[in-house]
């Protein structure tokens, strides 16, 4: 019996020492245990959120962008992320827009952006052709805000 504990105990060990965990670049963490993020809250534009992100010094692995994501279970861990652990409460820049098409919500890599609940609040989108661009509102939902307003953002990758 002893010895089948230290078994488990070694092969414990061996699990938590394997060379293909997962980390991420410094100032990101791991999310849901597939992708980096990292919460700047500097107030910019959306465009330059997306320039920001994308032109992050020092970044050794990895393309980071303005956030964008398709999984209800990766957004639950985000809002506990920025909301509870980071004691956060504003809207935040994803990589969303629908300034193309009215209504037809993209993210920055072309693939279609979910709509309705979960994803959006029940009242959202409700900006019409005057808010264009995706944010993760402060009550953890999606929401559309306008371009220029002044909002931190997120930025991800995948390691
Ligand atoms: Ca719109």
């Amino acid at each position: 019996m002893k010895a089948i504990t230290l078994l488990a105990a070694a092969a414990a060990l061996i699990t938590t020492a394997s060379p293909t965990e997962v980390s991420c670049n410094a100032g990101f963490v791991l999310l849901n245990g597939n992708t980096c993020i990292q919460v700047f809250t500097s107030k910019v534009t959306w465009v330059e959120a997306v320039a920001a992100c994308a032109n992050i010094d020092n970044f050794l692995v990895g393309s980071p962008h303005l956030a964008y994501f398709n999984d209800c279970s990766f957004m639950t861990h985000l809002y506990d992320y920025i909301y509870y652990q980071q004691g956060l409460s504003e809207d935040l820049w994803l990589g969303g827009s629908d300034s193309n098409t009215e209504g037809a919500w993209e993210f920055l890599n072309g693939d279609p952006v979910p709509m309705g609940i979960p994803f959006w609040h029940p009242i959202q989108p409700d900006g019409d052709n005057i808010e264009n661009k995706l944010v993760f509102a402060h009550n953890g939902y999606f929401a559309d805000a306008h371009e220029d307003d002044k909002l931190g953002y997120i930025c991800q990758y995948t390691p």
